[in-house]
C-alpha cells in the first residue's frame, strides 16, 4: 500500500484537534504529516502517535513538498485563498468550511450516502455542514425506499459548533459572565440564530441545510425547510426531522431499513427510556436515530430524532472517512 503525505490546516482549532484524534484512531497509512495554523498559533506543539510536531504558519509555499491530502478547517476565507493553491500542487483538499460546498465543480460528500461523488473531484472535496451530515445519514435509506417529498428540520445545536469561543460562552455563562461569541446568553437559553441572517429572514445555517441536503441526495426537487437553534449543550447536535414520502410504508420495515443503514445506530426503546441523546452520542463516530413515529397528520410521513457528535461525524470523522476513501481509490 502506498503511504501518503498528509496536512492538517487549522490544526489548533476545535475541529483541527479532533482531526488529530480521529487520524490516530483510524491508523491511516501516513508517511509524513504536517500541521498548519495562522501565525497566532504557529510554533505551538502537537503530539501525533507519540511524536511531537511543531505547528507551522500556513503560507503560499506550504504545499511545495508533495502533500497528497490536506484536511482544512480554518474558516472560509483561509480556504478560499489556500485550497486552490494546494490543489494546483497536486494535493487533494478535503475542506470543512462552507466556501466550496455549493460549487457545481466540487463534490459534497458523506461517505455513507454518496461515496461515488468522490471520483469526480478536481482537487477540492467539500465536507458538508454538521447538521446536514447527520440528517442525510438517516434520510438516505428512506429516500431510496420511499422517495422523500418534503423534509422539515428543527435543530438543537451544541455550542462546540461555534468553536472554542462558543464553548467558553456556555462555561463562563453558567458562572454568570456575559457572552463574547453569541449575541445573547446561551446558559439557560435557546437562540434561534446560527450563522448570519439572510434577507429572506432565514439564517445561513438554515439555508445550508436546505441546499446541501438536495445536493448530497442528488435530488433538486426535494422540498426542505429548516429552523436551526443553539441550545446550552456542550457537544452533540440533536434534530427533530419530519419527513413526508411519495410512497406508503410499513413502520417495522422502515425501522429495519434504518437498522441496516451504514453509520447509523437505532436507539428506539421509549418504554425503557432509550432514545438518542447529545451526551451519549458525544465522542462517537456514528449517527443515532430514535423516537421513530408515524406522522398521523399526513398520508405518508414519519418523525425522527437524530443525534450525532457534531465535531466528529459532523466535521472531523466525515473528512477523515473521505480521505480513507481517496486512499482506497488510489490503491485500486
Ligand atoms: O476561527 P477561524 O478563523 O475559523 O480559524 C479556525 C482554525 O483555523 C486556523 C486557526 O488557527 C484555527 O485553528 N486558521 C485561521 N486562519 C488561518 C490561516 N490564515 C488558520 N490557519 C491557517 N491559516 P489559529 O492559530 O488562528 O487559532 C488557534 C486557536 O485560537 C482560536 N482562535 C481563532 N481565532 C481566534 C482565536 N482565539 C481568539 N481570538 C480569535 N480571533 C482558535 O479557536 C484556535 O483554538 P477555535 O477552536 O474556536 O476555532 C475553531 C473555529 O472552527 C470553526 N468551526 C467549528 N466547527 C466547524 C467549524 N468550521 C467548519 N466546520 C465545522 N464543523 C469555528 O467557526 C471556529 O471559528
Ligand atoms: O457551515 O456555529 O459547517 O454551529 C458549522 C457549525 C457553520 C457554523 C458550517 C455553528 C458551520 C456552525
Amino acid at each position: 500500500m502506498k503511504k501518503i503525505n498528509l496536512a492538517v490546516v487549522g490544526a489548533t482549532g476545535m475541529v483541527g484537534r479532533t482531526f488529530i484524534k480521529v487520524l490516530e484512531e483510524r491508523n491511516l497509512p501516513i508517511e509524513n504529516i504536517y500541521f498548519f495554523s495562522s501565525s497566532r498559533s504557529a510554533g505551538s506543539k502537537i503530539t501525533f502517535n507519540g511524536k511531537e510536531y511543531t505547528v507551522e504558519e500556513l503560507t503560499e509555499t506550504s504545499f511545495d513538498r508533495g502533500i497528497d491530502i490536506a484536511l482544512f478547517s480554518a474558516g472560509g476565507s483561509t480556504s478560499e485563498k489556500f485550497s486552490p493553491i494546494a490543489a494546483s500542487k497536486g494535493c487533494v483538499v478535503v475542506d470543512n468550511s462552507s466556501q466550496w460546498r455549493m460549487d457545481p465543480a466540487v463534490p459534497l460528500v458523506v461517505p455513507e450516502v454518496n461515496p461515488q461523488d468522490i471520483a469526480w473531484h478536481k482537487g477540492i472535496i467539500a465536507n458538508p455542514n454538521c447538521s446536514t451530515i447527520q440528517a442525510v445519514v438517516a434520510l438516505k435509506p428512506l429516500h431510496d425506499k420511499y422517495k422523500i417529498k418534503r423534509i422539515v428540520y428543527s435543530t438543537y445545536q451544541a455550542v462546540s459548533g461555534a468553536g472554542m469561543k462558543g464553548y467558553s460562552d456556555l462555561e463562563n455563562g453558567l458562572k454568570g459572565e456575559a457572552p463574547k461569541k453569541f449575541p445573547h446568553p446561551i446558559a439557560g437559553n435557546c437562540l434561534p440564530h446560527i450563522d448570519v441572517f439572510l434577507p429572506n429572514g432565514y439564517t445561513k445555517e438554515e439555508e445550508k441545510m436546505v441546499n446541501e441536503t438536495r445536493k448530497i441526495l442528488g435530488d433538486q426537487n426535494l422540498r426542505v425547510t429548516a429552523t436551526t437553534v443553539r441550545v446550552p449543550v456542550y457537544n452533540g447536535h440533536s434534530e427533530s426531522i419530519n419527513v413526508e414520502f411519495e410512497k406508503q410504508f410499513d413502520l417495522d420495515e422502515l425501522k429495519e431499513a434504518l437498522k441496516n443503514a451504514p453509520g447509523l445506530i437505532v436507539e428506539d426503546d421509549p418504554q425503557n427510556n432509550v432514545y438518542p441523546m447529545a451526551l451519549s452520542a458525544s465522542g462517537k463516530d456514528e449517527t443515532f436515530v430514535g423516537r421513530i413515529r408515524r406522522d398521523e397528520s399526513v398520508e405518508s410521513g414519519v418523525n425522527l430524532w437524530v443525534v450525532a457528535d457534531n465535531i466528529r461525524k459532523g466535521a472531523a470523522t466525515n473528512a477523515v472517512q473521505i480521505a480513507q476513501e481517496l486512499i482506497k481509490m488510489w490503491n485500486k
